[in-house]
């Protein structure tokens, strides 16, 4: 029965390692998100959850969070949602998709929503930012891929 010992011990190694690197990050009424910068490895499973704690309605003070493709402002990005009509009721217009690499719901106040998605192979600084309109100009942060 020796034999099997070393093979559950790489197995469990092997599926501590596919665990997910686990984000939090708040926004609040004050449109800001309390996490500026975070840092994931190229290519491994990301789960991050945002939490609007928060208590003015989602119309009138809802935040999500989208993470850019490399390479894109934030800033440059909320101002041409905001060309596509970018609304309260529709904060990331489809046609913009292609500039994003993950993206929560708009939440309301104290919803949260988590989603998980693999952090870009390529190593650089990804921007991210509230797209509800007007908060790029307060709710921005850079997620670093090393
Ligand atoms: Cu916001």
């Amino acid at each position: 029965m020796k034999i099997f010992i070393p093979y559950l011990l790489l197995a469990s190694i092997a599926i501590s390692s596919h665990a997910a690197k686990k984000i939090t990050i708040t926004g609040n009424d004050t449109m800001q998100f309390d996490t500026k910068e975070f840092t994931v490895k190229a290519g491994e499973e990301v789960e991050l959850e945002l939490k609007n704690i928060g208590k003015l309605p989602k119309l009138a003070m809802g935040h999500n969070l989208v993470i850019l493709k490399k390479g894109i402002s934030a800033l440059k990005f909320g101002q041409k949602i905001m060309g596509m009509g970018a609304s309260a009721t529709n904060a990331l217009p489809e046609a913009s998709m292609e500039d994003v690499v993950a993206a929560t719901k708009l939440l309301g106040p104290a919803e949260s929503d988590v989603i998980t998605f693999t952090a870009p192979k390529e190593p650089g600084d990804y921007q991210y930012l509230c797209s509800f309109p007007g908060h790029f100009a307060m709710m921005r942060g850079v997620m670093v891929v090393k």
